[in-house]
Protein backbone atom coordinates (compact mmCIF):
# COMPACT_ATOMS: atom_id res chain seq x y z
CA UNK A 1 0.00 0.00 0.00
CA UNK A 2 0.79 3.58 -0.83
CA UNK A 3 2.43 5.56 2.07
CA UNK A 4 0.29 8.73 1.86
CA UNK A 5 0.91 12.13 3.71
CA UNK A 6 -2.38 11.08 5.98
CA UNK A 7 -0.22 7.66 7.34
CA UNK A 8 2.45 10.34 7.90
CA UNK A 9 0.15 12.83 10.00
CA UNK A 10 -1.75 9.88 12.27
CA UNK A 11 2.05 8.40 12.49
CA UNK A 12 3.10 11.11 14.28
CA UNK A 13 -0.11 11.73 16.05
CA UNK A 14 1.15 8.08 17.34
CA UNK A 15 4.45 9.12 18.33
CA UNK A 16 3.09 12.41 20.65
CA UNK A 17 0.46 9.77 22.72
CA UNK A 18 -2.10 10.49 20.72
CA UNK A 19 -4.35 7.16 20.21
CA UNK A 20 -7.97 8.57 19.12
CA UNK A 21 -8.91 11.41 17.08
CA UNK A 22 -12.24 13.25 17.73
CA UNK A 23 -14.66 14.86 15.25
CA UNK A 24 -16.86 14.80 13.03
CA UNK A 25 -16.88 14.00 9.29
CA UNK A 26 -17.53 16.36 6.08
CA UNK A 27 -17.16 15.45 2.53
CA UNK A 28 -13.76 17.71 3.21
CA UNK A 29 -12.21 15.13 5.15
CA UNK A 30 -13.90 11.64 4.56
CA UNK A 31 -11.22 10.36 2.47
CA UNK A 32 -8.81 11.29 5.14
CA UNK A 33 -10.68 9.38 7.48
CA UNK A 34 -10.38 6.31 5.32
CA UNK A 35 -7.11 6.48 6.49
CA UNK A 36 -8.00 6.95 10.37
CA UNK A 37 -10.19 3.88 10.01
CA UNK A 38 -7.29 1.98 8.18
CA UNK A 39 -4.45 2.84 10.90
CA UNK A 40 -3.98 0.23 12.83
CA UNK A 41 -3.42 2.04 16.14
CA UNK A 42 -5.65 5.25 16.29
CA UNK A 43 -9.01 4.99 16.78
CA UNK A 44 -11.84 7.15 15.41
CA UNK A 45 -14.09 8.55 17.92
CA UNK A 46 -17.17 10.60 16.47
CA UNK A 47 -18.78 13.10 18.31
CA UNK A 48 -22.53 14.68 18.28
CA UNK A 49 -21.26 18.08 17.23
CA UNK A 50 -17.77 19.84 16.67
CA UNK A 51 -17.92 22.19 19.73
CA UNK A 52 -18.08 18.76 21.81
CA UNK A 53 -15.53 17.53 19.77
CA UNK A 54 -13.38 20.36 20.98
CA UNK A 55 -14.04 19.82 24.51
CA UNK A 56 -13.69 15.56 24.26
CA UNK A 57 -10.59 16.18 22.74
CA UNK A 58 -9.49 18.79 25.98
CA UNK A 59 -10.91 16.40 28.44
CA UNK A 60 -8.51 13.84 26.80
CA UNK A 61 -5.52 15.93 26.32
CA UNK A 62 -5.26 16.52 30.03
CA UNK A 63 -5.08 13.26 30.90
CA UNK A 64 -3.38 11.82 28.37
CA UNK A 65 -0.84 15.17 27.71
CA UNK A 66 -2.00 15.46 23.91
CA UNK A 67 -4.93 14.94 21.66
CA UNK A 68 -6.54 15.41 18.31
CA UNK A 69 -9.49 16.91 16.72
CA UNK A 70 -10.92 16.36 12.92
CA UNK A 71 -13.42 18.76 11.55
CA UNK A 72 -14.68 19.59 8.21
CA UNK A 73 -14.09 23.71 6.71
CA UNK A 74 -15.87 26.27 7.68
CA UNK A 75 -18.59 25.39 9.71
CA UNK A 76 -17.04 22.28 11.53
CA UNK A 77 -14.05 24.39 11.91
CA UNK A 78 -16.04 27.69 13.64
CA UNK A 79 -18.19 25.45 15.75
CA UNK A 80 -15.03 24.42 17.56
CA UNK A 81 -13.53 27.02 17.77
CA UNK A 82 -15.21 28.17 21.18
CA UNK A 83 -13.49 24.89 22.69
CA UNK A 84 -10.08 24.95 20.61
CA UNK A 85 -9.93 28.87 22.03
CA UNK A 86 -10.44 27.34 25.56
CA UNK A 87 -7.75 24.75 25.16
CA UNK A 88 -5.26 27.71 24.57
CA UNK A 89 -6.20 29.71 27.21
CA UNK A 90 -6.03 26.61 29.38
CA UNK A 91 -2.28 25.20 27.92
CA UNK A 92 -3.89 22.16 26.52
CA UNK A 93 -1.94 20.82 23.38
CA UNK A 94 -4.99 19.90 20.81
CA UNK A 95 -4.06 19.51 17.13
CA UNK A 96 -7.21 20.56 14.95
CA UNK A 97 -6.59 19.54 11.73
CA UNK A 98 -9.43 20.19 9.40
CA UNK A 99 -10.01 18.90 6.11
CA UNK A 100 -10.49 21.76 3.25
CA UNK A 101 -11.31 21.39 -0.37
CA UNK A 102 -8.77 20.59 -3.08
CA UNK A 103 -5.86 22.78 -3.75
CA UNK A 104 -6.63 23.39 -7.41
CA UNK A 105 -10.12 24.58 -6.60
CA UNK A 106 -8.52 26.84 -3.75
CA UNK A 107 -6.01 28.03 -6.48
CA UNK A 108 -8.93 28.73 -8.82
CA UNK A 109 -10.62 30.66 -6.00
CA UNK A 110 -13.99 28.38 -7.03
CA UNK A 111 -17.11 29.48 -4.77
CA UNK A 112 -17.20 25.92 -2.78
CA UNK A 113 -19.58 25.14 -0.30
CA UNK A 114 -18.74 26.16 3.45
CA UNK A 115 -16.89 29.23 2.37
CA UNK A 116 -18.15 32.63 2.66
CA UNK A 117 -18.48 32.59 -1.25
CA UNK A 118 -15.85 35.04 -2.14
CA UNK A 119 -12.93 32.91 -3.17
CA UNK A 120 -10.61 33.30 -0.16
CA UNK A 121 -10.12 29.83 1.90
CA UNK A 122 -8.01 31.69 4.41
CA UNK A 123 -10.73 33.64 6.26
CA UNK A 124 -10.88 30.82 8.82
CA UNK A 125 -6.83 29.58 9.16
CA UNK A 126 -7.05 33.53 9.85
CA UNK A 127 -9.49 33.20 12.62
CA UNK A 128 -7.49 29.92 14.16
CA UNK A 129 -4.56 32.21 14.46
CA UNK A 130 -5.40 33.95 17.37
CA UNK A 131 -6.07 30.76 19.58
CA UNK A 132 -2.90 28.17 18.09
CA UNK A 133 0.65 28.55 18.65
CA UNK A 134 1.25 27.23 14.70
CA UNK A 135 -0.60 27.20 11.72
CA UNK A 136 0.40 25.20 8.63
CA UNK A 137 -1.63 25.31 5.15
CA UNK A 138 -0.47 22.01 4.29
CA UNK A 139 0.56 21.43 0.52
CA UNK A 140 2.17 18.55 -1.18
CA UNK A 141 5.90 20.10 -0.41
CA UNK A 142 5.55 21.05 2.54
CA UNK A 143 3.28 18.71 4.16
CA UNK A 144 5.96 16.63 6.12
CA UNK A 145 7.99 18.86 7.73
CA UNK A 146 5.19 21.68 8.60
CA UNK A 147 3.30 18.66 10.23
CA UNK A 148 6.74 18.33 12.68
CA UNK A 149 6.76 21.82 13.15
CA UNK A 150 3.04 22.52 13.92
CA UNK A 151 3.18 19.59 16.20
CA UNK A 152 6.57 20.23 17.97
CA UNK A 153 5.26 23.81 18.73
CA UNK A 154 1.99 22.40 20.25
CA UNK A 155 3.27 19.96 22.65
CA UNK A 156 6.37 22.11 23.64
CA UNK A 157 4.37 25.44 24.56
CA UNK A 158 1.24 23.04 25.59
CA UNK A 159 -1.26 24.70 23.17
CA UNK A 160 -3.26 24.34 20.16
CA UNK A 161 -1.65 23.53 16.56
CA UNK A 162 -3.38 24.13 13.08
CA UNK A 163 -3.17 22.31 10.23
CA UNK A 164 -5.36 23.13 7.03
CA UNK A 165 -5.44 19.40 5.08
CA UNK A 166 -6.58 19.66 1.36
CA UNK A 167 -8.00 16.80 0.14
CA UNK A 168 -5.65 16.19 -1.88
CA UNK A 169 -2.71 16.83 0.00
CA UNK A 170 -4.01 13.82 2.26
CA UNK A 171 -3.78 11.70 -0.67
CA UNK A 172 -0.37 12.93 -1.61
CA UNK A 173 2.60 9.67 -1.45
CA UNK A 174 4.61 10.68 1.72
CA UNK A 175 7.75 8.93 3.27
CA UNK A 176 7.98 6.96 6.47
CA UNK A 177 9.68 9.40 9.30
CA UNK A 178 13.02 7.86 9.54
CA UNK A 179 13.46 9.52 13.12
CA UNK A 180 11.21 9.89 15.84
CA UNK A 181 9.26 13.83 16.41
CA UNK A 182 12.09 15.25 18.63
CA UNK A 183 10.52 17.59 21.39
CA UNK A 184 13.14 19.12 23.75
CA UNK A 185 13.46 22.19 25.20
CA UNK A 186 16.85 24.25 24.42
CA UNK A 187 19.28 23.79 26.25
CA UNK A 188 19.42 26.31 29.18
CA UNK A 189 22.40 28.97 29.50
CA UNK A 190 25.18 27.38 32.37
CA UNK A 191 25.43 31.44 33.11
CA UNK A 192 22.04 31.85 33.98
CA UNK A 193 21.88 28.50 36.04
CA UNK A 194 24.73 29.49 38.19
CA UNK A 195 22.90 32.45 39.16
CA UNK A 196 19.73 31.24 39.99
CA UNK A 197 21.16 28.92 41.97
CA UNK A 198 23.06 31.64 43.87
CA UNK A 199 20.00 33.86 44.30
CA UNK A 200 17.48 30.92 45.09
CA UNK A 201 20.20 29.57 47.96
CA UNK A 202 20.17 32.79 49.42
CA UNK A 203 16.86 33.38 49.69
CA UNK A 204 16.41 30.36 51.21
CA UNK A 205 18.82 30.81 53.49
CA UNK A 206 17.21 33.75 54.46
CA UNK A 207 13.43 32.80 54.74
CA UNK A 208 12.75 31.49 58.38
CA UNK A 209 9.60 29.92 56.42
CA UNK A 210 8.70 28.57 53.46
CA UNK A 211 5.70 27.80 51.78
CA UNK A 212 4.93 26.41 48.00
CA UNK A 213 1.72 27.27 46.20
CA UNK A 214 1.34 25.55 42.54
CA UNK A 215 -1.44 25.72 39.87
CA UNK A 216 -2.45 24.16 36.75
CA UNK A 217 1.09 24.98 34.69
CA UNK A 218 2.48 22.60 36.85
CA UNK A 219 0.07 20.07 35.73
CA UNK A 220 0.85 20.93 31.76
CA UNK A 221 4.60 21.26 32.16
CA UNK A 222 4.25 17.44 33.90
CA UNK A 223 5.58 18.20 37.50
CA UNK A 224 3.57 16.39 39.23
CA UNK A 225 5.70 13.77 39.80
CA UNK A 226 8.97 16.23 40.75
CA UNK A 227 6.94 18.20 43.01
CA UNK A 228 5.21 15.39 44.65
CA UNK A 229 8.65 14.00 45.15
CA UNK A 230 9.93 17.30 45.90
CA UNK A 231 7.06 17.43 48.96
CA UNK A 232 7.56 13.81 50.25
CA UNK A 233 11.62 14.69 50.46
CA UNK A 234 11.48 17.65 52.10
CA UNK A 235 7.98 18.63 53.20
CA UNK A 236 7.12 22.06 52.83
CA UNK A 237 3.47 24.32 54.17
CA UNK A 238 1.67 23.58 50.15
CA UNK A 239 -1.42 24.29 48.67
CA UNK A 240 -2.93 24.58 44.58
CA UNK A 241 -5.50 27.04 43.49
CA UNK A 242 -8.26 25.27 41.88
CA UNK A 243 -7.14 25.12 38.54
CA UNK A 244 -3.91 23.08 40.03
CA UNK A 245 -6.33 20.95 42.14
CA UNK A 246 -5.20 17.72 41.75
CA UNK A 247 -1.23 18.04 41.60
CA UNK A 248 -0.60 16.43 45.32
CA UNK A 249 -1.85 13.90 47.34
CA UNK A 250 -4.42 15.80 49.83
CA UNK A 251 -4.06 13.81 52.40
CA UNK A 252 -0.23 14.10 53.41
CA UNK A 253 1.76 16.11 55.75
CA UNK A 254 1.96 20.05 54.71
CA UNK A 255 -0.73 19.94 51.99
CA UNK A 256 -3.25 22.71 53.47
CA UNK A 257 -6.20 22.88 51.09
CA UNK A 258 -7.14 25.31 48.35
CA UNK A 259 -5.64 28.96 48.11
CA UNK A 260 -8.26 31.64 46.95
CA UNK A 261 -7.29 35.08 47.86
CA UNK A 262 -9.86 36.70 50.36
CA UNK A 263 -12.03 33.64 50.00
CA UNK A 264 -10.04 30.80 51.61
CA UNK A 265 -10.20 29.32 54.36
CA UNK A 266 -8.44 31.32 57.45
CA UNK A 267 -6.07 28.64 58.05
CA UNK A 268 -4.67 28.49 54.32
CA UNK A 269 -4.94 32.37 53.85
CA UNK A 270 -2.67 32.93 56.69
CA UNK A 271 -0.08 29.76 55.79
CA UNK A 272 0.48 30.82 52.72
CA UNK A 273 0.04 34.58 53.30
CA UNK A 274 2.47 34.83 55.95
CA UNK A 275 4.77 32.84 54.77
CA UNK A 276 8.62 34.57 54.51
CA UNK A 277 8.71 33.43 51.13
CA UNK A 278 6.02 31.50 49.03
CA UNK A 279 7.87 28.95 46.03
CA UNK A 280 4.86 29.32 42.94
CA UNK A 281 5.26 27.21 40.89
CA UNK A 282 3.23 27.68 37.58
CA UNK A 283 0.59 30.40 38.94
CA UNK A 284 -1.79 32.87 37.50
CA UNK A 285 -3.54 34.80 39.68
CA UNK A 286 -7.08 34.98 37.53
CA UNK A 287 -9.77 36.60 38.65
CA UNK A 288 -12.81 33.78 39.44
CA UNK A 289 -9.78 31.29 41.51
CA UNK A 290 -8.72 34.73 43.60
CA UNK A 291 -12.29 36.21 44.90
CA UNK A 292 -11.41 38.98 41.96
CA UNK A 293 -7.78 39.17 42.50
CA UNK A 294 -7.49 39.70 46.24
CA UNK A 295 -4.39 37.14 46.82
CA UNK A 296 -1.56 39.17 49.16
CA UNK A 297 1.62 38.09 48.15
CA UNK A 298 4.29 40.60 47.75
CA UNK A 299 6.81 40.50 44.45
CA UNK A 300 9.88 40.15 47.23
CA UNK A 301 8.38 37.63 48.92
CA UNK A 302 7.69 35.08 45.82
CA UNK A 303 10.05 33.04 43.85
CA UNK A 304 7.72 32.60 41.06
CA UNK A 305 8.41 30.02 38.18
CA UNK A 306 6.78 29.61 34.76
CA UNK A 307 7.42 27.70 32.07
CA UNK A 308 10.38 29.42 30.46
CA UNK A 309 11.08 31.91 33.03
CA UNK A 310 11.87 32.44 37.01
CA UNK A 311 11.53 35.70 39.07
CA UNK A 312 12.87 35.37 42.34
CA UNK A 313 11.89 38.68 43.72
CA UNK A 314 12.09 41.84 41.28
CA UNK A 315 15.29 39.78 39.39
CA UNK A 316 13.90 37.62 35.79
CA UNK A 317 15.92 34.45 35.15
CA UNK A 318 14.51 33.68 31.80
CA UNK A 319 14.97 30.87 29.31
CA UNK A 320 14.96 28.70 31.95
CA UNK A 321 12.33 25.65 31.82
CA UNK A 322 10.41 24.84 34.89
CA UNK A 323 11.39 21.67 34.94
CA UNK A 324 15.04 23.03 36.05
CA UNK A 325 13.76 25.62 38.37
CA UNK A 326 11.82 22.83 39.93
CA UNK A 327 14.67 20.34 40.23
CA UNK A 328 17.26 22.87 41.57
CA UNK A 329 15.20 24.34 44.24
CA UNK A 330 14.58 20.65 45.52
CA UNK A 331 18.22 19.89 45.71
CA UNK A 332 18.60 23.41 47.74
CA UNK A 333 15.95 22.67 50.43
CA UNK A 334 17.34 19.06 50.38
CA UNK A 335 20.62 20.49 51.14
CA UNK A 336 19.26 22.77 54.13
CA UNK A 337 20.23 22.23 57.08
CA UNK A 338 17.24 23.10 59.43
CA UNK A 339 14.24 22.93 57.58
CA UNK A 340 11.10 25.17 58.23
CA UNK A 341 8.40 24.04 60.30
CA UNK A 342 5.71 22.44 59.10
CA UNK A 343 2.72 22.28 61.43
CA UNK A 344 0.54 19.30 61.09
CA UNK A 345 -2.69 21.59 59.54
CA UNK A 346 -5.09 19.06 57.72
CA UNK A 347 -7.11 20.33 54.82
CA UNK A 348 -10.28 22.42 56.10
CA UNK A 349 -12.95 19.85 56.75
CA UNK A 350 -16.41 20.36 55.17
CA UNK A 351 -19.19 21.03 58.14
CA UNK A 352 -21.36 18.60 59.38
CA UNK A 353 -24.73 19.10 58.37
CA UNK A 354 -27.34 17.27 60.18
CA UNK A 355 -30.55 19.23 58.96
CA UNK A 356 -31.38 16.22 56.30
CA UNK A 357 -32.73 19.17 53.67
CA UNK A 358 -30.18 17.94 50.20
CA UNK A 359 -28.63 21.52 49.91
CA UNK A 360 -24.87 22.51 48.99
CA UNK A 361 -23.45 21.69 51.98
CA UNK A 362 -25.37 17.59 52.24
CA UNK A 363 -24.41 17.24 48.40
CA UNK A 364 -20.63 17.89 49.03
CA UNK A 365 -20.30 15.76 51.94
CA UNK A 366 -22.38 13.22 50.24
CA UNK A 367 -19.86 13.48 47.19
CA UNK A 368 -16.46 14.01 49.87
CA UNK A 369 -17.83 10.41 50.99
CA UNK A 370 -18.04 8.75 47.35
CA UNK A 371 -14.98 9.53 46.21
CA UNK A 372 -12.06 7.09 45.97
CA UNK A 373 -8.14 7.31 45.27
CA UNK A 374 -7.73 7.71 41.49
CA UNK A 375 -11.11 8.89 40.61
CA UNK A 376 -11.25 11.87 37.58
CA UNK A 377 -13.42 14.35 39.19
CA UNK A 378 -15.38 16.99 36.57
CA UNK A 379 -17.31 20.21 37.78
CA UNK A 380 -18.42 22.33 35.32
CA UNK A 381 -18.84 26.39 35.86
CA UNK A 382 -21.50 27.08 37.98
CA UNK A 383 -22.26 26.47 41.46
CA UNK A 384 -20.64 22.86 40.84
CA UNK A 385 -16.75 23.84 40.47
CA UNK A 386 -16.98 25.81 43.21
CA UNK A 387 -18.48 23.50 45.94
CA UNK A 388 -15.96 20.95 44.25
CA UNK A 389 -12.91 23.26 45.57
CA UNK A 390 -13.74 22.52 48.97
CA UNK A 391 -13.11 18.98 48.58
CA UNK A 392 -9.86 17.30 50.00
CA UNK A 393 -9.32 15.17 46.90
CA UNK A 394 -8.61 11.23 47.58
CA UNK A 395 -4.87 10.55 46.57
CA UNK A 396 -4.19 10.04 42.34
CA UNK A 397 -7.36 11.70 42.10
CA UNK A 398 -7.34 13.64 38.73
CA UNK A 399 -9.17 16.95 38.75
CA UNK A 400 -10.69 18.93 35.98
CA UNK A 401 -12.59 22.27 35.96
CA UNK A 402 -12.10 25.25 33.42
CA UNK A 403 -12.29 27.94 35.40
CA UNK A 404 -10.50 30.58 33.03
CA UNK A 405 -12.19 30.48 29.95
CA UNK A 406 -15.32 29.10 31.85
CA UNK A 407 -16.87 27.81 28.99
CA UNK A 408 -20.05 26.16 30.76
CA UNK A 409 -21.20 22.87 29.12
CA UNK A 410 -17.67 21.98 28.76
CA UNK A 411 -17.24 19.41 31.42
CA UNK A 412 -19.56 16.57 29.65
CA UNK A 413 -17.82 15.94 26.43
CA UNK A 414 -14.05 16.31 28.52
CA UNK A 415 -15.82 13.76 30.81
CA UNK A 416 -16.37 11.69 27.49
CA UNK A 417 -12.40 12.44 26.76
CA UNK A 418 -11.16 11.59 30.05
CA UNK A 419 -12.77 8.53 30.09
CA UNK A 420 -11.51 7.77 26.33
CA UNK A 421 -8.05 8.07 27.55
CA UNK A 422 -8.73 6.04 30.80
CA UNK A 423 -10.97 3.79 29.82
CA UNK A 424 -10.17 1.86 33.77
CA UNK A 425 -10.85 4.94 35.94
CA UNK A 426 -14.12 6.40 37.80
CA UNK A 427 -15.49 9.32 36.13
CA UNK A 428 -17.49 11.52 38.13
CA UNK A 429 -19.17 14.35 36.67
CA UNK A 430 -20.61 17.21 38.47
CA UNK A 431 -22.57 19.55 36.34
CA UNK A 432 -25.35 22.18 36.58
CA UNK A 433 -28.76 21.95 34.90
CA UNK A 434 -28.16 24.87 32.54
CA UNK A 435 -24.90 23.72 31.66
CA UNK A 436 -25.76 20.21 30.90
CA UNK A 437 -28.29 21.64 28.52
CA UNK A 438 -25.84 23.03 26.09
CA UNK A 439 -23.86 20.14 25.59
CA UNK A 440 -25.82 16.72 26.98
CA UNK A 441 -25.62 14.73 23.28
CA UNK A 442 -22.22 13.30 24.23
CA UNK A 443 -24.44 11.33 26.13
CA UNK A 444 -25.65 9.46 23.77
CA UNK A 445 -21.52 8.63 22.60
CA UNK A 446 -20.57 7.79 26.09
CA UNK A 447 -23.48 5.34 26.26
CA UNK A 448 -22.69 3.89 22.35
CA UNK A 449 -18.88 3.35 23.89
CA UNK A 450 -20.00 1.72 26.86
CA UNK A 451 -18.86 4.06 29.24
CA UNK A 452 -19.94 4.07 33.14
CA UNK A 453 -19.05 7.40 34.10
CA UNK A 454 -21.46 8.54 37.45
CA UNK A 455 -23.22 11.91 36.55
CA UNK A 456 -24.49 14.45 39.25
CA UNK A 457 -27.02 16.71 37.41
CA UNK A 458 -27.30 19.66 39.61
CA UNK A 459 -31.35 20.75 39.66
CA UNK A 460 -31.34 23.75 41.03
CA UNK A 461 -33.79 25.19 37.87
CA UNK A 462 -31.33 27.45 36.21
CA UNK A 463 -28.61 29.42 36.07
CA UNK A 464 -28.06 29.38 40.52
CA UNK A 465 -24.24 31.23 39.45
CA UNK A 466 -25.94 34.17 37.28
CA UNK A 467 -28.51 34.32 39.56
CA UNK A 468 -26.31 35.14 42.34
CA UNK A 469 -24.58 38.12 40.43
CA UNK A 470 -27.36 39.48 39.08
CA UNK A 471 -30.87 38.82 38.93
CA UNK A 472 -32.11 36.68 41.29
CA UNK A 473 -35.82 36.38 39.77
CA UNK A 474 -35.50 37.40 36.22
CA UNK A 475 -36.34 35.30 33.84
CA UNK A 476 -33.41 35.50 32.05
CA UNK A 477 -32.03 32.94 34.61
CA UNK A 478 -34.76 30.68 34.14
CA UNK A 479 -34.27 27.24 31.93
CA UNK A 480 -36.58 25.00 30.46
CA UNK A 481 -37.47 22.33 32.55
CA UNK A 482 -36.11 19.07 31.53
CA UNK A 483 -37.31 15.33 31.80
CA UNK A 484 -33.61 14.91 32.75
CA UNK A 485 -33.50 11.47 33.92
CA UNK A 486 -35.42 10.15 30.85
CA UNK A 487 -32.34 11.19 28.64
CA UNK A 488 -30.32 8.39 28.45
CA UNK A 489 -33.82 6.16 26.96
CA UNK A 490 -33.90 9.14 24.44
CA UNK A 491 -30.32 8.91 23.37
CA UNK A 492 -29.88 5.18 23.11
CA UNK A 493 -31.99 2.39 21.64
CA UNK A 494 -30.51 -0.65 24.33
CA UNK A 495 -30.07 1.93 27.19
CA UNK A 496 -27.97 0.38 30.14
CA UNK A 497 -28.03 3.45 31.83
CA UNK A 498 -29.56 3.77 35.65
CA UNK A 499 -31.30 7.03 36.72
CA UNK A 500 -32.22 8.43 39.87
CA UNK A 501 -33.61 11.72 41.09
CA UNK A 502 -33.41 13.05 44.11
CA UNK A 503 -34.61 15.36 46.55
CA UNK A 504 -33.22 14.08 50.18
CA UNK A 505 -29.58 13.91 51.38
CA UNK A 506 -30.31 10.00 52.78
CA UNK A 507 -31.72 9.46 48.77
CA UNK A 508 -28.96 10.70 47.54
CA UNK A 509 -26.93 8.72 50.16
CA UNK A 510 -28.68 5.61 49.26
CA UNK A 511 -28.12 5.92 45.28
CA UNK A 512 -24.67 7.04 45.63
CA UNK A 513 -24.01 3.87 47.44
CA UNK A 514 -25.71 1.84 44.52
CA UNK A 515 -23.95 3.95 41.61
CA UNK A 516 -20.11 3.03 44.09
CA UNK A 517 -20.93 -0.41 42.89
CA UNK A 518 -22.98 0.18 38.79
CA UNK A 519 -21.59 -1.34 36.08
CA UNK A 520 -23.80 1.30 33.98
CA UNK A 521 -23.69 4.57 33.63
CA UNK A 522 -25.51 5.97 36.64
CA UNK A 523 -27.38 9.46 36.32
CA UNK A 524 -28.49 11.19 39.57
CA UNK A 525 -30.77 14.10 39.65
CA UNK A 526 -29.83 15.91 42.53
CA UNK A 527 -32.40 18.47 43.00
CA UNK A 528 -31.12 21.66 44.77
CA UNK A 529 -32.58 24.60 46.57
CA UNK A 530 -32.73 27.55 43.88
CA UNK A 531 -31.03 30.11 45.26
CA UNK A 532 -28.48 27.81 47.40
CA UNK A 533 -24.66 28.43 47.02
CA UNK A 534 -21.40 26.99 48.32
CA UNK A 535 -19.68 29.83 50.43
CA UNK A 536 -16.62 29.97 48.46
CA UNK A 537 -18.82 31.14 45.73
CA UNK A 538 -20.30 33.93 47.47
CA UNK A 539 -17.36 35.79 47.88
CA UNK A 540 -16.45 35.28 44.52
CA UNK A 541 -19.87 36.76 43.23
CA UNK A 542 -19.96 39.62 45.24
CA UNK A 543 -16.07 40.27 43.55
CA UNK A 544 -17.66 40.00 40.09
CA UNK A 545 -20.67 41.99 40.59
CA UNK A 546 -18.64 44.96 42.04
CA UNK A 547 -15.91 44.57 38.86
CA UNK A 548 -18.36 44.02 36.36
CA UNK A 549 -20.28 47.41 37.65
CA UNK A 550 -16.96 49.02 37.01
CA UNK A 551 -15.87 49.02 40.73
CA UNK A 552 -12.28 47.23 41.34
N1 LIG B 1 -22.35 30.74 27.96
C1 LIG B 1 -21.19 30.07 28.02
C2 LIG B 1 -20.78 29.19 26.86
N2 LIG B 1 -20.42 30.10 29.10
C3 LIG B 1 -20.76 30.89 30.15
N3 LIG B 1 -19.91 30.93 31.18
C4 LIG B 1 -21.97 31.60 30.15
C5 LIG B 1 -22.75 31.50 29.02
C6 LIG B 1 -22.43 32.43 31.35
N4 LIG B 1 -22.76 31.55 32.49
C7 LIG B 1 -21.86 31.29 33.45
S1 LIG B 1 -22.43 30.27 34.63
C8 LIG B 1 -23.95 30.19 33.88
C9 LIG B 1 -23.97 30.93 32.71
C10 LIG B 1 -25.14 31.06 31.81
C11 LIG B 1 -25.05 29.41 34.50
C12 LIG B 1 -24.71 27.99 34.84
O1 LIG B 1 -25.86 27.38 35.30
P1 LIG B 1 -25.88 25.90 35.80
O2 LIG B 1 -25.05 25.05 34.96
O3 LIG B 1 -27.28 25.48 35.98
O4 LIG B 1 -25.11 25.98 37.17
P2 LIG B 1 -25.64 26.52 38.58
O5 LIG B 1 -24.92 27.80 38.82
O6 LIG B 1 -27.10 26.69 38.49
O7 LIG B 1 -25.22 25.48 39.53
Amino acid sequence: MRYLVADYLLDRLNECGITHLFGVPGDYNLRFLDNVIEHPTLAWVGCANELNAAYAADGYARCNGAAALLTTFGVGELSAINGIAGSYAEYLPVIHIVGAPCLAAQQRGELMHHTLGDGDFQHFARMAKEITVAQAALTPENACYEIDRVLRESLSKSRPGYLLLPGDVAQTPATKPAHPLAITPCATDGAVLDDFRKAAQAKLAESRSVALLADFLALRYAQQKALQQWMDDTPLVHATLLMGKGLFDEGQQGFIGTYSGAASEEGVKTAIESAELVICVGVKFTDTITAGFTQQLTARQTIDIQPDATRIGDRWFSGLPMSQAVEILHQLCKRQVSHWPVPWQKPPTLPVCESGILDQHALWQTVQDFLQPGDIVLADQGTAAFGAATLTLPAGTTFIAQPLWGSIGYTLPAAFGAQTACPRRRVVLLIGDGSAQLTIQELGSMLRDEQKPVILLLNNDGYTVERAIHGAEQRYNDIAPWNWTQLPQAMQLHCQAQCWRVTETVQLKEVMHKAAKAQRLTLIEVVLPVQDIPELLQAVTSSLARRNSGES
